[in-house]
């Protein structure tokens, strides 16, 4: 399998500086070696280039909304171009407005192929504010909401753009949500697994819960993977920490699984904000997770999910 790497250094997103530094982080940790170790092909794209955007006025709800546009644009093009390759697409962020436009990319060849499209969204924060419902206008707590079709966002990307099924999203590991965005996941259907949830079922059940139903109906996955997912004491480096989240094993055993499952068609790597990190220990926490979607094991012995 090769693997394309998209570098989108974004932090228009995210309401401070530092996560355009991620992409870079995530190459001097190692991920293109750590891939190339396991056997895959990986090529490195460098980092996109925000297109520009002359049709969009900036919004009073949503901060910077041309950058993130520009970002969104690019890289909707790129995820796509890749995909379509049959290349599978991890992208470096950045902050998780990008997934605007991954996500979008990734649903454009999904539905080219006729698979449905599930995502994924390992995440301390559900992402589904609008610029009107948002406290804070910041754009990275706003792509599920995007993908998912709320209508304020239609001028981002093009009016036909291709849709998430709300019911196909996958939230997991959520412990900060908003007041309107706990009516609209409702409202909307998403799936939630929130840390209760892991408390209560165990990581493992709930894997094969969503990737039984992945596989039934022979969908893409695209995993979206925000730093503030794992708990602060093991990935610090993030804008957004929240405590009481996933512990490194259950985040390894999730990408473990993901790998198991041969499901998952491209990844977002977001968040990560080098400027507060430890001595690149978030950055390290990453590679190593990648590493495990890739093929890495404890031992040679495959976690059985059926
Ligand atoms: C908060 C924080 N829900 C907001 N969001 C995110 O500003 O919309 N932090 N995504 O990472
Ligand atoms: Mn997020
Ligand atoms: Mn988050
Ligand atoms: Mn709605």
């Amino acid at each position: 399998k090769t693997i394309t790497l998209i570098g989108a250094p974004i932090e228009e997103g995210s309401g401070r500086r530092g996560a355009a530094m991620g992409p870079t982080a995530l190459r001097i940790a190692g991920i293109d070696t750590v891939l190339a170790e396991l056997g895959h092909a990986v090529r490195d794209e460098g980092d996109i280039r925000p297109l520009p955007v002359r049709d969009l006025a900036n919004h009073p709800g949503a901060n910077n909304l041309q950058a993130v546009a520009a970002f969104a644009r690019a890289l909707d093009d790129a995820v796509y171009d890749a995909a379509r390759k049959g290349h599978f697409p991890i992208i470096l962020g950045g902050d998780h407005a990008l997934s605007m436009g991954s996500v979008s990319g990734m649903a454009r060849h999904a539905r080219e192929i006729d698979r449905p499209l599930f995502v994924l969204w390992l995440d301390a924060h559900a992402d589904f504010n609008s610029p009107t419902t948002s406290p804070s206008g910041n754009m990275h707590g706003m792509p599920v909401a995007f993908f998912c079709g709320e209508a304020e966002f239609a001028p981002i990307l093009a009016s036909d753009r291709p849709l998430v099924d709300p019911k196909r999203v996958y939230q997991v590991g959520i412990r900060s949500v908003d007041a309107r965005e706990r009516e609209e996941i409702a409202e909307h259907g998403v799936n939630v697994y929130d840390m209760r949830a892991i408390d209560e079922m165990g990581m493992a059940s709930i894997m094969r819960q969503i990737l039984d139903e992945v596989r039934a109906v022979n969908g893409l996955l695209h995993v979206s993977l925000d730093v503030d997912f794992m708990d602060p004491e093991i990935a610090p480096g993030v804008g957004t920490t929240v405590p009481g989240g996933a512990t490194f094993r259950e985040a390894h055993l999730i990408m473990e699984m993901l790998c198991d499952s041969g499901l998952v068609s491209s990844l977002d790597v977001v968040e990560l904000n080098p400027f507060l990190d430890d001595r690149g220990k978030s950055a390290r926490v990453l590679v190593e997770l990648t590493a495990s979607l890739f093929g890495r094991r404890i031992l040679d012995r495959p976690t059985r999910s059926a």
